[in-house]
């Protein structure tokens, strides 16, 4: 159905009022004639038409040029707003400009009727679309930040900080969920009862995916640490962050008052979701740098990482002046046990030894894979004569061992030789290492089945091994 008639609706506007007035104009004789009894030669005159008629153009006129200076008025501010909100909003998107204050942009709602509504929803639009692009700008922003960040620690470091600042939290921490248990990966000023969160419904949030909040709760396992103690939180809530429908950590947050933000709408969960992959790819990245790092049949560092941590920790005794003792082992006649039992005999033993090197060593120190039956053990801050206590141990407990292949039990030995950093002839890693390999050459000459410590002189100092009695 054709709505108007011209292309505008003012015009239709125009032409109807007109119109109406034309017809007023004509209706106007009859009924001054039947209502007034004025005499019918004054009433169907010409001259008395042609008046009614001007007249009844002329109201219409006026009523459309008085509609116009009312409504158009309003009509046009709202015009005017939306056309410099538009013009904002492009500036926005193709230019990359800033500033929208939406005060710039409000109308003030001053009629209680269609104009007025209209005038209020514009206001409803304007400010939801504000609030929808600071939510946007906010999340590339986190985006951007989040992608800057390799590490996992300063990718969590920034994860809790804007966190915390978006929902209005004094403390965050962040947990990455590894082989089905949660690893804490950055804390800010929260003291967390580990065992508590170790619950089950912990794990249950976490399996549910759904955000929780507690308020006002006592025996919560979160605290503020505040130096000198700690302070009860006012609310607590943990986000499970959910990668493709899988978790793949936690954050809990916590505050002194209230949390400024709903942890329920969509602006926090696509935040809340931003986080996750980044979150994930870290815990991929780190499992590939632990597979890059280890060796695989032995589940030792392989050569190319130890050497790596050699030169950190080698880095650390030098800044520090601090003794690194390192040590070479290589496991005697190793060739002929292969050739007897096999290849598979040898890798059994290989695994076995390794098994045993990782029981002795404390958590500060190292082995590494150093190459076929070669293992190298670092001990930083030991002595020559500490280190070889501890591998003196390792000897004793491998001469005594016996690995079971098929029908045959297997036994070995193996020659260790151990050099100090710093010492003499020793004032690098190069030497260092070099040093070792002499120690252990000379270990081989003597017979085997010994330790040397390196001595820069031509007979080194060889600690004698005791024969395993057992
Ligand atoms: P020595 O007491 O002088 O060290 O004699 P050795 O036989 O142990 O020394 P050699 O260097 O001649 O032989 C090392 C052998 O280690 C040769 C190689 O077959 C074996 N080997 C190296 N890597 C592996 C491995 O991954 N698995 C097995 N089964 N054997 C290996
Ligand atoms: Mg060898
Ligand atoms: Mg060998």
């Amino acid at each position: 159905m054709k709505k108007h008639f011209t292309k505008s609706i003012s015009q239709d506007l125009f032409f109807r009022m007109v119109g109406f007035g034309i017809g007023m104009g004509i209706i106007f004789p009859f009924f001054t004639y039947f209502l007034l009894d004025i005499p019918t030669h004054k009433v169907f005159s010409p001259l008395f038409f042609s008046l009614c008629i001007a007249a009844g153009i002329a109201v219409g006129l006026c009523n459309y040029y008085l509609f116009k200076m009312v409504v158009d008025i309003y009509l046009k501010r709202i015009q005017s707003k939306l056309t410099a909100f538009r013009q904002n909003l492009e500036n926005i998107f193709w230019k990359d400009g800033n500033d929208f204050d939406p005060e710039k942009y409000y109308l003030e709602v001053d009629s209680a009727d269609t104009i007025g509504a209209i005038t209020q929803e514009y206001n409803i639009f304007m400010t939801t679309f504000y609030r929808l692009l600071k939510a946007e700008r906010k999340t590339a922003n986190f985006l951007e930040r989040l992608q800057q960040k390799v590490k996992m620690k300063a990718m969590a470091e920034t994860i809790v900080e804007v966190f915390k600042e978006y929902f209005g939290a004094d403390g965050g921490c962040l947990y990455s969920l590894e082989s089905g248990r949660l690893r804490q990966i950055n804390n800010c000023h929260l003291m967390i009862d580990n065992e508590a969160l170790d619950q089950d419904y912990c794990y249950d949030i976490i399996k549910r995916g759904e955000m929780v909040v507690f308020e006002d709760i006592d025996n919560l396992p979160v605290r503020f640490n505040i130096g000198i103690g700690s302070l009860k939180p006012n609310a607590i809530a943990y986000m499970p962050l959910i990668y493709q429908s899988r978790p793949v950590g936690l954050c809990i947050l916590s505050t002194n008052k209230k949390f400024k933000a709903n942890f329920f709408s969509l602006e926090s969960r696509n935040l809340i979701n931003q986080a996750a992959p980044f979150l994930h790819n870290s815990i991929l990245m780190k499992k590939l740098e632990v597979l890059a790092a280890v060796d695989e049949l032995t589940c030792l560092l392989n050569r190319r990482y130890g050497m790596k941590r050699l030169n950190e920790e080698y880095e650390r005794a030098k800044r520090h002046q601090l003794p690194l003792a390192v040590t070479m082992i290589d496991i005697d006649n190793f060739k002929q046990l292969n050739d007897t039992y096999g290849h598979q005999a040898g890798d059994e033993i290989l695994k076995e030894f390794s098994g045993i090197i990782v029981e002795e060593i404390r958590v500060t120190e190292f082995a590494l894979r150093y190459g076929g039956e070669e293992f190298m053990i670092v001990i930083p801050g030991a002595s020559a004569i500490n280190c070889h206590r501890v591998i003196e141990r390792l000897r004793r407990k491998v001469e005594s061992l016996h690995v079971q292949f098929q029908q045959h039990k297997l036994n070995v030995t193996f020659s260790a030789g151990i050099a100090v950093y710093p010492g003499e002839n020793i004032t690098d890693q190069t030497q260092l290492v070099n040093a070792t390999d002499i120690a252990l050459y000379q270990a081989k000459n003597r017979g085997k089945n010994q330790i040397v410590i390196y001595s820069s002189t031509s007979a080194p100092a060889t600690l004698k091994s005791q024969p395993n009695t057992q």
